[in-house]
Order: structure tokens, then sequence, then C-alpha cells
């Protein structure tokens, strides 16, 4: 019985593996990302029950993804497999303070994803239900999809804007802005507000989304706030990292604060357990983060961050 579910698509990626523009690049490493099953892998290294649920191709690239969700721990029974769409796959070019992104996922077989997903799964036994913006952007079955998820009454339901510009039409900011609406936990970054509502203190954020319970705003190197119901903001500074980098790290945070949040530590606590997920995929090439043993999080949470003892 898995504890959280993430939905979503996961794609092949390929990262160059020798310098240069991509045109003459002839290397190309090949890894996993998808923002929900990378949330699924780092909750799994927590040693939170969950699950992936997407759809791929009937293909090697389709075979390797799942493969690599599974062997992280993440239960992937639901995930469909589709022998007329192929498996998406996108192209990074690394770098520190940002990565190009290129996508190769229009009629992938997880954008044929809609609500009748829901009949084939029991989502009653389920406690999480994690959905991002990016799935909601691939098809208007899709979109429907993530809305049946929200609407989902009985379970918990977490929500990351992910903002992806180059998979949204102008419709982007008002439709992201009617899901997060609809969840008990949002997680948006200060950049992602400013770039669609033009907001960014988490203030302001607040008072654009009055609706969910739980409102997490990233404020990239500097920290996060969490804002719950009527209660006071409460900041928690970021750790400071040598960074390899970014791609992955929002997702990791949202693992640390699911994590933690299912096991209803304060929010203080619920943040650093963030900052400490995304530490794991800040330090790697991969979209998928490499936490830090179980045992060292707990250590790490309970520490006085002046010392880390
Ligand atoms: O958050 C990281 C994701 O953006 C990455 O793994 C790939 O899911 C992905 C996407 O659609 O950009």
């Amino acid at each position: 019985m898995v504890a959280v579910l993430c939905v979503g698509e996961t794609m092949a990626v390929f990262t160059p593996a020798e310098a240069g523009p991509p045109e003459e690049v002839r290397t190309w490493v090949r890894g996993t990302g998808g923002a929900e099953s990378n949330v699924a892998c780092a909750l799994a290294a927590l040693g939170v029950p969950v699950g992936w649920v997407s759809a791929v191709g009937d293909d090697p690239f389709g075979r390797a993804v799942v493969a690599s969700v599974a062997e992280a721990g993440v239960d992937v029974s639901h995930v469909l497999v589709d022998p007329t769409r192929p498996t998406g796959l996108y192209v990074k070019e690394a770098g520190k303070s940002g990565s190009a992104m290129r996508y190769y996922r229009a009629g992938s077989a997880a954008s044929a994803l809609g609500p009748d997903v829901l009949d084939r799964l029991d989502l009653d036994a389920v406690s999480y239900v994690h959905v991002t913006g990016i799935t909601a952007a691939l098809s208007p079955s899709c979109l429907a999809l993530v809305h049946a998820l929200l609407d989902h009454p009985g379970v918990t339901t977490s929500f990351d804007v992910n903002w992806r510009p180059a998979l949204w039409c102008s419709t982007g900011p008002e439709v992201l802005r009617s899901l997060a609406a609809k969840a008990d936990i949002v997680l948006v970054g200060d950049d992602e507000a400013a770039a669609l509502w033009g907001t960014s203190t988490p203030a302001a954020v607040r008072e654009l989304l009055p609706e969910p319970r739980t409102l997490v705003v990233k404020q990239g190197a500097t920290g996060a706030s969490v804002l719950i119901a009527d209660a006071p903001p409460v900041f928690e500074p970021a750790l400071a990292v040598d960074v390899v980098e970014p791609v992955g790290a929002g997702d990791a945070f949202a693992a640390g604060f699911l994590a933690a949040h299912r096991s209803a530590e304060p929010p203080a606590r619920c943040l650093r357990s963030g900052h400490l997920a995304a530490a794991g995929a800040l330090c790697t090439l991969s979209d998928v983060a490499v936490p830090l043993p179980p045992a060292d999080v707990t250590r790490l949470l309970a520490a006085d961050p002046a010392t880390w003892a």
C-alpha cells in the first residue's frame, strides 16, 4: 500500500557527455526525468511508501524509464504501456544557474492520459496525491486528469506549480492559478510567481492564492517560506551547497517537505527537510536527487543550523 501517489509524465533525458554545441556532440548520457517521478524517487529514498502513475510507449526508452523509477524503490504497478504512442524525450544542456531543456514530447504516451486513470486507482487507500503544472500543460485530457485528482475528496493534495513556459500558451497563468486554488499544499518558486502573476513576496503570493491551507514559496538560494492558514509565515534559510546543476531541486524539495509533513513535523522542519532533499539534487547532474540517508536527515532536522550539530 502506498502512502503517496505521484502522477505525471517522465521522459528519457539526454545530457551531452562532451563539451561543445549540441550540433557537434556525439556522445550523450541517458537518464530519467519527470517532475512527479523525481518527487517519487526522492520520497522513496526517504523511506516513504510511494507510487508513480503515468504512461510510457512500448519502446526501449519507456522500459528504461520505468525500470529506473522502480529501481529507486517506487511502486510502478499502475504505469500504462501505450503501444500506439512513444515515450517522451528531452535534451538537457546543463548549466549551474539554469539548464536549457529541449522537449520531444508532443503526442507522447503520457500526453494521452486522462481522468479515466482514476478508475484504475484506489485513491481512498492513499494519503497524499502529488501533481504538477507540467502534466497539466501536456494536453486537454491531462489537464482534466490533474483537475480530477485535485478534486478527489479525502486525500491531501499537493501541487507544484512547476512553470514551464515552453509548454504553455497564454492561458498558463490563469490555469495554473485555478489548479493551485484546489490543492491543500501548493509549492511555487518566487521566480515562477513573478513570471506568472507578477508577484513574488510570500505575502503577495498568499494574497493571490488564499485558498490552499499550506502555501510554500521557494526563494531560491535564500530559503523558503511556508504560510499555513492564519498562522504567521515561517521562513527557513537554504543550505549552502556547491551547485552542480539545478534541475530537479524543486522536486526534491517537494519530496522532503511532503515526507516531513506526513510525519506531522512542525513547519520549519518541513522546510528544512525540503532544503536537505534539494541539496541532494543540486549536487548532481541527474534530475533525480541523491538524498542523504534517512537517519542523517532525522539528525539534521533536529540540529542547530548554526553548527549543524
Ligand atoms: O523539475 C524537473 C523537471 O522539469 C525535469 O525532470 C523534466 O519533468 C520534466 C519537465 O517536464 O520539464
